[in-house]
């Protein structure tokens, strides 16, 4: 291979994919290269094989990796590098969006932006995430079909800054400025400051997934949106890992809440409260705390939140904060291990806010009453148990909270259908957590890759299933594109006889089944698959899954405890005598059943699975969109491309088989009716004389003139009885298809 001066080329980078390189001479006519990481690389007689020429379309990069001519892992690499060094954040694959995280703000989103991607069809303009917006919005109205856009990607990837743009796009062409547009806009600080926290992959990680369908009027109007939650993650209200915050919200009010009012709630600074430093970090760099209550409170009020309301939940707030600073101290009375409650001026504050009396408070949290066959027997609690108790009882204030502040939310943005079989337009959004992998991974990092697998199941079946069968059904030449197949995990997971969510709820529902009797089943049913990987030996406690994105082991302490999700009686009657109307409404559920008995309450995997089943439904409604957000470096920085992390996230989320059926297939298509009503106009003339050609051919003569069709008497007759065969045909067809619903 012959190379010059300025010429691109492939070289080995020694691990895994290879590097581009450009082609440099030195002064003494020596060929050098120097390798997209700057490395320089002396090329002699030797290692002159190493090197391949690269296409042309590698070296500057293209809009949409179909058009890629290096169509190997390599290519698709280097594009995304070769923009992402320009700037340039999005590349699409056919329809589909990839967006790589820039860390930082580029001036791409003005409503000059706005005007500049209204209108406009996809590839018509670069890439950009307001092209799909755009193109969702078109097709809702066009096709008359609801549309959905997933979006995904790891934690920190950029899911929840692409809705919100998402969001500002559709509220921007909805063209009415209106309040509701508004509101929608104000409904994420509320839920971010709720839902989100400060981990170390991402400054502001959403804590929950969210679904926000936007509703709009038959004109394209917004009309109102409802967003769904999935499972908040509660434990960090409680508990938070080395650099990591709790949520937004209790910093927001520490700082932010005008000193008379912190006061009346008896608040200090961060620092004070142990919930607040499990993770030695109240501070987020680049977030200013005062400034986001301000917006926060600003956004309560947009929502239709009271002044009261506010007022209400910085009180429960304040309360969590309070109870976790509260002491137990450990008793031996008669033999007995017991505890006491340090009795405190945090105790007494939590108890005022609370509005319960603090001897029902004190007993509630050390003592636990059991019925047997015969009788109530009251038991103390020991120190241990007793703080167990204490953050099962805030993280079951906080999540109903939350549960509590979305329904009001939704009470101000959705109106609901005047007519319940109405369907209007819609398009939804869905920015759920990412797949997570830990060091040590719990229940709620299984419930989350599993919301992953069921939805990389609904990309595959989109992208790959449903348009294969399609081709063969409608006979079309096609050669089979394989890929990978997520549906055996899911079926070892949760759809399977004894499936490994069904075995944990089963477990739960025994009052003696433990984390180990529920390892024990596992092993014996799954344990000889490929799929779930036991335990190293007898005493271990994580086992293995292997997940589209790689294995993940997760630790089984606190599985069925966590999945069970239940208070003690002894706390749900203490509520039941609180005054804090707050607190009464947000455990509406509990307490509507009368108190003596607490309503037997799904479990956390049994909710989850029936809210995603309802998720997965809405999709399968819809034409879906698909967004895949790329996180370029671990550490959060501008203009750093670390290709083995991209390259990574590229393998699992199936790219390089995405670009392969995109290229080779044909995601676009019409039925001939609606192909020929909506585009004759463009082919008047050649779609008339091609109709003439194939019914008429041979049968005498007839002309095209500029504007009409010129025909003898029979030929009218001809295409008369071929279009009456035609109809009847249909009609008979239509009959046929309506007998069979009878
Ligand atoms: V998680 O699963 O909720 O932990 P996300 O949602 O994928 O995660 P997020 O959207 O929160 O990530 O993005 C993380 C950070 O990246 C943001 O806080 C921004 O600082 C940064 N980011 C993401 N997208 C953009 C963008 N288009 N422009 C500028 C961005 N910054
Ligand atoms: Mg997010």
């Amino acid at each position: 291979m012959s190379v010059l001066q300025g010429d691109f080329v492939w070289v080995d980078s020694g691990a895994g994919v290879p590097l581009g390189a450009e082609v440099k001479v030195t002064d003494t006519g020596q060929l050098r290269l120097i390798d997209d990481e700057g490395k320089e690389h002396k090329i002699n007689k030797k290692n002159e094989g190493s090197i391949r020429p690269m296409h042309p379309t590698s070296v500057k990069g293209v809009d949409d990796m179909i058009s890629i001519g290096d169509l190997n892992e390599a290519g698709l690499l280097r594009n995304l590098l070769v923009r992402h060094k320009e700037g340039i954040i999005y590349t699409y694959t056919g329809s589909i969006l990839v967006a790589v995280n820039p860390y930082q703000l580029l001036p791409l989103y003005t409503t000059d932006h706005v005007h500049m991607y209204t209108d406009r069809r996809l590839g018509e303009l670069p890439p950009h995430v307001f092209a799909l917006a755009d193109a969702c919005f078109f097709n809702m109205r066009r096709n008359k079909k609801n549309q959905c856009c997933v979006i995904s990607g790891e934690s920190g990837a950029g899911k929840t800054e692409s809705t919100k743009l998402m969001l500002q796009f559709l509220a921007a062409v909805s063209g009415q400025h209106s309040w509701i547009e508004q509101q929608i806009l104000e409904a994420n600080p509320i839920l971010e400051a709720f839902g989100n926290a400060k981990t170390v992959r991402n400054d502001n990680s959403s804590r929950f997934g969210k679904y926000i369908d936007v509703n709009f009027t038959k004109g394209g109007a917004i009309e109102g949106a409802r967003v769904d939650q999935y499972l908040l993650e509660k434990s960090r209200v409680c508990r938070q890992a080395p650099e990591e915050r709790n949520y937004h919200i209790f910093y927001y009010m520490l700082m932010g809440m005008p000193a008379d009012q912190k006061k009346i709630l008896s608040l200090g600074s961060a620092a004070e409260y142990k919930y607040l430093t499990m993770g030695n970090c109240t501070r987020c760099e680049g977030r200013d705390d005062v400034k986001e209550f301000a917006h926060f409170r600003a956004a309560l009020k947009i929502l239709m939140f009271t002044e009261n309301d506010s007022w209400e939940i910085c009180k429960l707030l304040a309360a969590v904060l309070h109870i976790g600073n509260v002491e137990f101290e450990g008793t031996i009375v008669n033999n007995l291990e017991g505890c006491e409650i340090h009795r405190s001026s945090h105790f007494d504050m939590a108890c005022q806010l609370l509005e319960v009396d603090p001897n029902a408070l004190d007993k509630s949290l050390t003592q636990r009453s059991f019925t047997t066959a015969r009788e109530s027997v009251i038991k103390g609690l020991t120190s241990a148990q007793a703080l167990d108790g204490r953050d099962a009882f805030v993280k079951g204030i906080y999540g109903r909270l939350f549960i509590w502040v979305v329904d009001k939310i939704n009470s101000a943005i959705y109106k609901p259908p005047e007519d319940e079989n109405e369907v209007r337009p819609s398009i939804g959004l869905l920015d759920i957590f990412g797949f997570e992998n830990f060091n040590i991974n719990s229940f709620e990092q299984l419930c989350i890759n599993f919301a992953n697998e069921q939805l990389q199941q609904f990309f595959v079946k989109h992208v790959f299933k449903l348009e294969q069968e399609e081709y063969s059904r409608e006979n079309i030449v096609w050669k089979h594109i394989d890929y990978q197949d997520n549906q055996r995990t899911l079926d070892v997971l949760a759809v399977k006889p004894l499936n490994m969510l069904s075995l944990i709820d089963e477990e739960s529902s025994f009052p003696k089944g433990t984390d180990s009797t529920m390892l024990q089943k596992m092993n014996q049913l799954h344990g000889k698959g490929d799929i779930y990987i036991p335990p190293k030996n007898n005493y271990e406690t994580q086992f293995g899954i292997q997940h589209f994105a790689g294995v993940v082991y997760y630790d089984s302490e606190g599985f069925l405890e966590k999945n069970r999700d239940t208070l003690s009686l002894d706390l749900i009657q203490l509520v039941e005598t609180s005054g804090n109307k707050l607190l009464k409404q947000a455990f509406h559920n509990e307490l509507s059943t009368g108190s003596n008995t607490i309503k037997s309450m799904p479990t956390l995997v049994g909710q989850f699975r029936q809210s995603l089943d309802a998720l997965m439904k809405a999709l399968t409604a819809c034409q879906p969109y698909f967004i895949r957000c790329i996180k370029p470096n671990d550490f959060k920085k501008p203009m750093l491309f670390d290709r083995e992390l991209v390259m990574r996230q590229l393998r699992y989320s199936g790219m390089m088989e995405t670009i392969r059926i995109r290229k080779a297939g044909y995601p676009v298509r019409y039925t001939f009716d609606e192909f020929l009503n909506r585009y004759r106009v463009l082919l008047k003339k050649k779609c008339c004389e091609s109709i003439c050609e194939s019914m008429l051919s041979g049968k005498g003569d007839w002309k095209t003139g500029k504007t009409k069709i010129f025909l003898k008497d029979f030929h009218d007759t001809m295409l008369e009885v071929e279009r009456i065969k035609e109809l009847n045909h249909k009609a008979l067809l239509i009959q046929k298809v309506m007998r069979g619903f009878k």
